[in-house]
């Protein structure tokens, strides 16, 4: 078979941006040249910001190294409900060309705002990100993240545009027009999020596609954690390359970091544009590279939003770059600190039975998992589809070798539950699969 036109490929050294191709120390001299900006433009226009350096009795000036990030105070997401809807905004609303917000589970949303250099820093950002997994100007890219308030879908819209590919511009929902747009457009590339992606497979099987058989190459992932394991599960199915996008809306949106075609190692951060930390959740200190903690991020060259040490609450770990020398990796987020599940002392995340089901041929990917108490104790139990094509016979006892993994790999004791084809909610985005009952 003939390789066809827009065959996927790693971009060259050609393509990249200049600053992708700098070395580690010329990158951490932007790093700091950018942070002393930030930091001064941070204290002297919003109001929090000068308040907590004051209270920490730190001085922009005294940013001298890039370590002496360590100084600063940290920012939370109750410090942006404090200052609900604008408070943080370092610029004129006059100068503010876009707003985002995020709805979050409770409560007032999170408000964002950038200026016109912010998006054209932005788009340039999911450019980049798109290119390293593969994307390029002659290809079209069907673009499923929601459009609206979140910054998935127009984020991922504007990236398209800045590296010259066709979008089209589908946004979320909708999953049996997806499925015939998909077939009729031809589109090369995928943007939705990974439980997205499975849903939208499921439909084309339904209605006698073979997922296989799309002009799909590429699919680029994110705004929720998965695994490696779903990696492989939607590779296989849809006969493509999945490749994982990160970022969230307090730090920019997507594109934040992404990974390379070449390594699928976990996110390269864009670390021109972004300084970032691990720190201990419980201690705040900050931790080597390679150790595993709560992820925090200084943004470098945000005008209407800067950030200052934002803790995302998202659980990693940094690494070195690999196909981008100059940049750190991370380690593929697979947890929140608000994900984790505290069941009878244990302490475990949805992904790590995300892992578990997909590794038994037997079970389907469909599952949620639901928290009750059961007199003073907490119980979980799986609640997954059966495979449509096996006995239920064959299906139990898939299920009973879920129960037996979960206790010896994550310790905790729970009931599986089979569930009809189709019985559980299918995913149009974010997806929801924790049910705390309790
Ligand atoms: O989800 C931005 C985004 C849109 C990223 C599209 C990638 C693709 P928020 O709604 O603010 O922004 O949610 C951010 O989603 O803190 C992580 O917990 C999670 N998240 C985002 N990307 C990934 C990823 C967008 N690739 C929150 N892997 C973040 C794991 C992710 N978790």
């Amino acid at each position: 078979m003939t390789a066809p036109a827009s065959a996927l490929r790693p971009p060259t050294t050609d393509e990249l941006d200049p600053e992708e191709r700098l070395s580690r120390a010329e990158i951490e001299r932007l790093q700091l040249e950018r942070l002393r900006w930030t930091v001064q433009h941070a204290y002297r226009n919003v109001p929090l910001y000068t308040r907590k350096f004051d209270e920490a009795g730190v001085h922009p000036d005294d940013i001298r190294t890039l370590d002496d990030v360590h100084r600063l105070p940290f920012t939370t997401k109750d410090d942006l409900r404090e200052t609900y809807p604008f408070g943080m905004f370092a610029v004129p609303m006059a100068d503010v060309a876009r707003i985002h917000a995020s709805s979050g589970t409770t409560g007032r949303p999170t408000v964002v705002g950038y200026t016109r250099g912010d998006l054209d820093r932005w788009g340039a950002l999911v450019a980049r990100s798109l290119r390293a997994s593969g994307i390029r100007r002659g290809m079209k890219v069907h673009n499923a993240y929601g459009y609206g308030l979140f910054t998935g879908g127009l984020g991922a819209h504007a990236g398209i545009e800045a590296l010259g590919a066709t979008v089209i511009p589908m946004s979320g929902g909708q999953t049996a027009r997806q499925v015939q747009l998909i077939r009729d457009f031809e589109p090369d590339a995928i943007l939705c999020t990974p439980s997205y992606l499975l849903t939208i497979a499921d439909a084309m099987a339904a209605q006698g596609i073979d997922p296989r058989s799309t002009s799909l190459q590429v699919a680029v992932l994110g705004a929720e954690p998965w695994t490696n394991e779903m990696r492989h599960e939607l590779e296989q199915r849809l006969g493509i390359d999945a490749l994982d996008i990160f970022g969230l809306s307090e730090v920019m949106g997507p594109g934040v970091g992404n990974e390379c075609l070449e390594t699928k190692d976990g996110p390269h951060l864009w670390e021109d544009h972004f300084l970032p930390e691990v720190i201990d959740g419980d201690s705040l200190q900050a931790l080597p590279d390679g150790e595993r903690g709560e992820l925090v991020f200084t943004s470098l060259t945000k005008e209407a939003f800067p950030v200052i040490r934002y803790r995302t609450r998202d659980i990693t770990r940094l690494l070195p770059g690999t196909a981008r020398p100059g940049m750190r990796r991370m380690e593929k987020v697979t947890g929140r600190n608000d994900d984790m599940i505290i069941l009878r002392g244990v302490n475990l995340f949805p992904t790590q039975i995300e892992e578990l089901v997909l590794g038994i041929e037997q079970l389907t990917p469909h599952f949620i998992l639901e928290l009750t108490k059961e007199g003073r104790m907490d119980a979980l139990t799986v609640r997954i589809e059966r495979h449509p094509d096996l006995s239920l016979e064959t299906c139990e006892a898939a299920a009973q070798v879920l129960v037996q993994r979960i206790k010896v790999f994550i310790g905790s004791s729970v009931a599986v539950r089979l569930e009809e084809p189709g019985a559980l909610p299918r995913s149009e985005g974010k997806y929801k699969r924790v049910y705390d009952l309790r």
